[in-house]
């Protein structure tokens, strides 16, 4: 039972949501330098080089893997481009053994955990390689040796499961929570509501890290929710809050390092609100210029997360144009090398198909299964990269 709290009022005064405007942390300025009296989060110079490889692979990965959906070579694609810092400076806070349950744009995170290029590969091309035996679209990951849990198509479902998870965390004693990457879209799914109101009651050790990219496909942000953002909302819901600057990677790392010590410490949630821009399309399928101007774009590259922090890292003499030109170059070949052994890969056999669901695969999934490899026996030319397999 809750008591009336003893603060009273005699006149009848609304409260609007606005009078709780919440700051944005901000230490990165745009040339590179600090803010006066801005804090450094705890960095040093080799988490500082890993954090950058992980954004010049993923712009390099990004870039590459659209093209190659251009090319019809995958079928679809989602860039991370213009939210490396929200993504990768969130990622870089954790313990490797920190659970994150990822939305479907935060591909750099897995990078920064570890996964190879090949992986990456394996599973855009959905071949007999793929660690989800190519089930899923492209940018379905997961790896479950790099604690990333695999990618859920329906917007939110990742927002109680990570509560859940990080109640069995707390439950186990383990020194480790788990952090749920989320689009300011995905905050109007009623699976939000009912995830951050249940880790708040049951104090699950879990960060939910919004990343408000200002759209949710062609739904601009404002046309979203009608309050400030998605922060205020969990003081709402009793858990401590932070709003960061998105698009700046010691801001972000410091407000997660911050949040994953109280959240381990206290045994409680940590809303991050981080504030970005998505700079390409939705995703392959989309074309942006049907809802948001050119102008805008142009404003939000000048503030170009990863340009900034490379800034500060020349600033700091850990890093140069040549090893940057290097770098970008070596991750070019890499990938473009990777693409042309993974189309290579054959597709899983089709009987793959039924199985991992059931011990014994039922009647009715046998009788599906003999329907299609008949389907592919009828019409080998349109199934060339199975033709081969239907008996398997
Ligand atoms: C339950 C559900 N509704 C709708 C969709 C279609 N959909 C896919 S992504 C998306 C927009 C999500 O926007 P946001 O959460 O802001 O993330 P962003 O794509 O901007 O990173 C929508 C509506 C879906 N996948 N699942």
């Amino acid at each position: 039972m809750t008591d009336i709290p003893a603060e009273m009022a005699t006149k009848a005064q609304l409260v609007s949501g606005h009078a709780l405007t919440l700051p944005t942390l901000r230490v990165l300025q745009a040339d590179g330098s600090l803010y006066p009296e801005a804090e450094l989060p705890q960095i040093d110079k080799a988490l500082a080089l890993k954090i950058y490889r992980s954004c010049a692979f993923t712009r390099v990965l990004d870039e590459r893997m659209l093209a190659a959906q251009r090319q019809g070579r995958i079928s679809f694609y989602m860039t991370c481009t213009g939210e490396e810092a929200a993504v990768i400076g969130a990622a870089a806070a954790l313990a490797q053994e920190d659970m994150i349950m990822a939305q479907y744009r935060e591909q750099a995170a897995l990078h920064f955990r570890g996964f190879t290029t090949t992986q990456f590969m394996n599973q855009m091309f959905s071949n007999e390689l793929d660690l989800g035996k190519g089930r899923q679209m492209p940018v379905h990951y997961g790896s479950r040796a790099l604690n990333y849990m695999t990618i859920s198509s329906p917007l939110g479902t990742q927002i109680p499961q990570a509560a859940g998870y990080a109640y069995g965390q707390k439950l186990q004693g383990k020194d480790n929570l788990t952090l749920c990457f989320f689009g300011e879209g995905a905050a109007s799914e009623g699976d939000f509501h009912a995830g951050l109101n249940l880790a708040a009651v049951h104090q699950c050790p879990t960060i939910f890290f919004c990343r408000n990219n200002g759209y949710a496909i062609s739904t601009p942000a404002n046309e979203q929710f009608a309050g400030d953002g998605i922060a205020p909302r969990g003081v709402g819901y009793g858990i401590q809050t932070i709003r960061v600057d998105g698009n700046d990677m010691l801001a972000v790392l410091a407000a997660t390092q911050l949040a994953r010590q109280v959240a381990l410490e206290q045994q409680c949630p940590v809303l991050i609100e981080a504030m970005s821009y998505r700079l390409g399309a939705h995703s392959s399928s989309d074309d942006p210029t049907g809802y948001r101007s050119k102008e805008e774009e142009v404003k939000w590259r000048q503030h170009d997360p990863v340009a900034r922090y490379k800034l500060w890292l020349q600033a700091q003499g850990w890093w140069s144009d040549e090893e940057d030109q290097q770098l970008i170059a070596q991750y070019k070949e890499e990938v473009l090398a990777a693409v042309k052994v993974a189309e290579k890969v054959a597709m899983p056999p089709l009987s793959s198909l039924v199985t991992d669901v059931y011990d014994e695969v039922p009647k009715h999934l046998a009788e599906q299964l003999e329907q299609v490899k008949s389907q592919v026996r009828q019409y080998p030319d349109y199934y060339k990269a199975t033709a081969g397999k239907e008996q398997q």
